[in-house]
C-alpha cells in the first residue's frame, strides 16, 4: 500500500450532470453499445510508462514530478507496482500495458536487469492475483539503454541484436505468463539518422528475420495472443522503417508476415507520418491488420510526439467508427499511451487525465455507434460502388487490359459523373457527434 492516492475514491459512473470532478459522465461499463458491455467494446488499458515512469522531463528541462517510488531498487519497483494497482482499482479500466524497463529497475548487468525483470513480473502476478486488471500487452524497451543507439535488430553490432532477443524473449514469456493477450514491437530505434552510415538493405534484412524469430517463438510456446507492429515515421530516429500502416504491410509481405502480424497503430504517429488516425485505421482494416489502438493526441502545431490525453469527441468517433467497421476489438483495446503535461504534478491529475480521455472515448463510441445503426452512411458508401456488383462489371476484374478496352469501345461507353456527396456527408455525420 502507497499513500499517494489517498482521499481519492473509486471513480463511478453518476451521468452527465454531476457535480463530482472524480466520476466518469459517459463511460459507464456496463451500459450496452451494439449489444455489447462498454468496458468491453472500449477495452482501456493504463500505460506503466506514462503514468508511473515518466520523470516529467523535456528537452530543456528533467524531472518536475517527485513520485514516492522513484529509485533503482527493486523496492522502489515494488512501491510502483503497487502505487499502479491502487490506480488501476480506483479507475476500474480493465487492462494495463508495460515494457520490461517500466517495471524493473536497471541492473548493473545485462543479466541481472533481466532477473530483475524476472522479480518484477512474478510481484505483478500475485498483485493481478488478486484484482480483475488484465495485461492487455506487454512490450519490450529497445531505444533506452545505450546498447540501443544505433538500433536493436537492425544494429550494426551482432551482440546488440543478441541482447535485443534475450530481451524479446523474457518480454514474450512475461507477457504470455501474466496472460498478455497481445505483444507490441515498437521500432523505437529500428531506422536511421544518417543514410551515409547506413545499409538499409541489410538493417531491414536483419528486422525481417528478428520478426519472423519473434512470430516462431510465439509458436513455440503456444502464446494465444496478437503480435503487433506499431508504426511510426520518425521520433526519435530520423527515419523509422515501421514508417506507417502501409510500409509495414510492404514489411510483412517481404518476409511473408502478413498472416501473422498485425498493427497497434497510434493517434499522434499517424499525424507524424501525414495521415489521419482514421486513415490509418481503414488501411489496416482493408488489408487484414487491424489489431490495436493506442490512444493519445498530438499537439497539431508543434511536429514532435506529445502523447497527450485525448481531449476532442468529434476526432475520437472518427476513429471509433473505423474500429467499429473493423468489427471492433478483438484481443486489442485502447490504450492510453498519453502523458501528463510537466506541470501537472499531483496525484489528483493523473487520476482525472484518465477519467477525462475515458469519458471522451465514451462519448465518441456511442456517438460512432449511433450512426452505424443508422446505416445511411453505410448505404450511400455502399451505393457508391453499387455498379461494380453486377456481374458483368465484376467480369472485367478478372479480364485483361484489352478486353476491357475492347468493351469500352464497342459499348460506348460514356459514364455519366456521379456527385460524391462529401458535404451531405459530412452533415449526416455531424448530426451525430
Ligand atoms: C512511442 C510509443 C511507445 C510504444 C510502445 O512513441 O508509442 O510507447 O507504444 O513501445
Ligand atoms: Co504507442
Amino acid at each position: 500500500m502507497t499513500d499517494f492516492f489517498k482521499g481519492i475514491a473509486p471513480v463511478r459512473y453518476e451521468g452527465p450532470q454531476t457535480a463530482n470532478e472524480f466520476a466518469f459522465r459517459h463511460y459507464n461499463p456496463d451500459e450496452l453499445v451494439m449489444g455489447k458491455r462498454m468496458e468491453d467494446q472500449l477495452r482501456f488499458a493504463v500505460a506503466w510508462w506514462h503514468s508511473f515512469a515518466w520523470p516529467g522531463g523535456d528537452p530543456f528541462g528533467g524531472q518536475t514530478f517527485e513520485r514516492p517510488w522513484f529509485g533503482d531498487s527493486m523496492d522502489a519497483a515494488r512501491m510502483k507496482a503497487d502505487a499502479a494497482f491502487e490506480l488501476f482499482a480506483i479507475l476500474g479500466q480493465p487492462f494495463f500495458c508495460f515494457h520490461d524497463a517500466d517495471i524493473r529497475p536497471e541492473g548493473a548487468t545485462f543479466a541481472e536487469s533481466l532477473r530483475n525483470f524476472e522479480g518484477m513480473v512474478d510481484y505483478i502476478g500475485r498483485k493481478m492475483e488478486g484484482t480483475r486488471t488484465k495485461l492487455l500487452w506487454g512490450t519490450a524497451n529497445l531505444f533506452s539503454h545505450r546498447r540501443y543507439m544505433a538500433g536493436a535488430a537492425t544494429n550494426p553490432d551482432p551482440e546488440v541484436f543478441a541482447c535485443a532477443a534475450a530481451t524479446v524473449k523474457a518480454c514474450m514469456d512475461a507477457t504470455q505468463r501474466l496472460g498478455g493477450q497481445n505483444y507490441v514491437l515498437w521500432g523505437g530505434r529500428e531506422g536511421y539518422e544518417t543514410l551515409l552510415n547506413t545499409d538499409l538493405g541489410r538493417e531491414t534484412e536483419q528486422a525481417g528475420r528478428f520478426l519472423q524469430m519473434v512470430v516462431d517463438y510465439k509458436h513455440k510456446t503456444g502464446f494465444k495472443g496478437a503480435i503487433l507492429i506499431e508504426p511510426k515515421p520518425q521520433e526519435p530516429s530520423k527515419h523509422q522503417y515501421d514508417y506507417d500502416v502501409a510500409t509495414v504491410y510492404g514489411f510483412l509481405k517481404r518476409f511473408g508476415l502478413e498472416n501473422e502480424v498485425k498493427v497497434n497503430i497510434e493517434q499522434g504517429h499517424a499525424i507524424l507520418a501525414g495521415h489521419s488516425f482514421e486513415h490509418e485505421l481503414a488501411l489496416a482494416t482493408a488489408l487484414g491488420l487491424f489489431g490495436s489502438i493506442d490512444m493519445n493526441r498530438n499537439d497539431m502545431q508543434s511536429g514532435w510526439d506529445t502523447d497527450q490525453f485525448p481531449d476532442n469527441v468529434p476526432e475520437m468517433a472518427r476513429a471509433y467508427y473505423e474500429v467499429i467497421r473493423a468489427g471492433g476489438f478483438t484481443t486489442g483495446g485502447t490504450n492510453f499511451d498519453a502523458k501528463l503535461r510537466r506541470q501537472s504534478l499531483d496525484a489528483g491529475d493523473l487520476v482525472l487525465a484518465h477519467v477525462g480521455a475515458m469519458d471522451v472515448c465514451a462519448r465518441a463510441l456511442k456517438a460512432a455507434a449511433a450512426l452505424w445503426q443508422d446505416g445511411a452512411l453505410e448505404r450511400a458508401r455502399a451505393g457508391r460502388y453499387a455498379a461494380w456488383d453486377r456481374p458483368e462489371n465484376q467480369a472485367m476484374l478478372g479480364s485483361d487490359l484489352a478486353s476491357v478496352a475492347q468493351r469500352a469501345v464497342k459499348e460506348s461507353l460514356n459514364p455519366a459523373p456521379k456527385s460524391g456527396r462529401q458535404e451531405r456527408l459530412e452533415n449526416l455525420w455531424n448530426r451525430f457527434v
